[in-house]
């Protein structure tokens, strides 16, 4: 540890004693994600999570003090991420961070992290560059960025491996939202199918928030190069404008529409309806309702938030396993000391519900498992391609 590093832990320790009291002593793990817009439903799923872990550990008594899961709400915008990040820092109590969703506010928050230094777990954003950065040259900071999700290097080959192989495809357009996460994951997607001898027709950014997709997809339609399919990198509100208004065009069953796990939610439905049926989504990790490891967090968690709008996420399970991953590090640095947490997360050897954690020297897991899903619109599943 350098010594900038061992006065910043030096001094968060003082500053832990003396912000909690004799009487009341209570440890935050922050839960920075997007609470409000599109992207709500799913931060609110990953709080609710959290919330959940913290209720057991402190029911366990875990620990000597009171843990609380403090949410922030990132509102999924870069710039909204690095102002939480800061608040977030300048919170003494406030031991580790779980967030961010988005890829492209995990990146830049990151950097805010490294400067305290305070360990962030991510449960979901899966661009590469999140633990990549780590490695840079400008990178102010100890390396504190872990996630406990496979990146898009693997989902994105393994979605155009799928698509070459399994369904056959030769031919694609490629579709992007121009987000760290939905452009890189189109370039992954990308990579593999031209090095499996696939073709890329077409190349086109839309951008988040975008509403009209008709003119777009009527030269994709009328494209002389005959696609056999879209390949989207993006969210589920675009994801699904994409094929409600693709149907509309006439483009159906053998023309494909595949995207990843940032359009694998049930809102895909509500924005698409029936016209979300056969959509090939992929996933990190396998379907929750799938894992015989979660099923005891699965049951936990209806018995404790089952309510109207409050159903399970998909990445909830990653959001309750990065807590648990925090808490085991904690417990073994004895102290919720920032600095000795990082030190310890790094040793991370920790089984549950996504099976065992442990983490490369990027702070990656070393869980790798992608899954190929497809959207049943008829009961709103996503049952695995089998
Ligand atoms: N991996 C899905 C969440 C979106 C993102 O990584 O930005």
């Amino acid at each position: 540890m350098t010594s900038i590093f061992r006065f910043a832990a030096a001094v968060t320790a003082i500053v832990f004693v003396a912000a909690c009291g004799p009487k009341e002593k209570s440890v935050k793990i922050a839960v920075a994600v997007p609470l409000t817009g599109d992207m709500g439903t799913e931060g609110q799923g990953l709080r609710r999570a959290v919330e959940m872990a913290v209720e057991e550990a402190n029911a366990a008594k875990r620990f000597p003090y009171k843990l609380v899961a403090a949410p922030y709400d990132d509102r999924a915008d870069p710039k909204e991420a690095v102002n939480v990040a800061n608040l977030i820092i300048s919170d003494p109590r406030v031991v580790a961070v779980i967030g961010h969703y988005n890829s492209g506010s995990a990146i830049p928050a990151a950097k805010v992290y490294a400067r305290a230094p305070v360990a962030m777990v991510s449960p979901a954003a899966t661009n590469p560059e999140v633990t990549a950065q780590q490695n840079s040259k400008d990178w102010f900071g100890p390396r504190m960025v872990f996630r406990v999700v496979p990146t898009d290097d693997v989902q994105g080959s393994y979605a155009a491996t799928f698509a070459y192989t399994r369904l056959g495809l030769r031919r694609m357009t490629l579709l992007h939202d121009k987000t760290p996460y939905g452009q890189g994951l189109a370039e992954q997607f990308q990579k593999t199918f031209l090095r499996l001898s696939g073709k890329i027709v077409s190349e086109d950014g839309i951008s988040v928030g975008d509403k009209d997709f008709k003119a777009l997809l009527t030269k994709i339609k009328s494209d002389v190069s005959k696609p056999q399919g879209i390949y989207f990198g993006g969210l589920y509100t675009e994801a699904g404008l994409l094929l409600k208004q693709m149907r509309e065009l006439g483009l159906n069953d053998p023309f494909v529409f595949i995207s990843g796990d940032g359009a694998k939610t049930s809102g895909i439905f509500d924005v698409a309806g029936d016209s979300a049926d056969g959509a090939y989504l992929s996933i990190v990790g396998v379907p929750v309702e799938e894992l015989p490891s979660a099923k005891a967090f699965v049951d936990s968690y209806k018995k404790r938030w089952t309510g109207s709008g409050e159903e399970l996420k998909p990445f909830d399970h990653f959001g309750y396993e990065a807590a648990q991953v925090i808490f085991a590090a904690m417990e073994r640095a004895g102290s919720p000391d920032r600095v000795k947490v990082i030190a310890e997360l790094k040793k991370t050897k920790y089984t549950g519900v996504l099976g065992t954690t442990t983490f490369d020297d990027k702070g990656d897991t070393l869980n790798k498992i992608v899954t190929m899903t497809r959207a049943h619109a008829q009961d709103h599943t996503f049952p695995s391609v089998k």
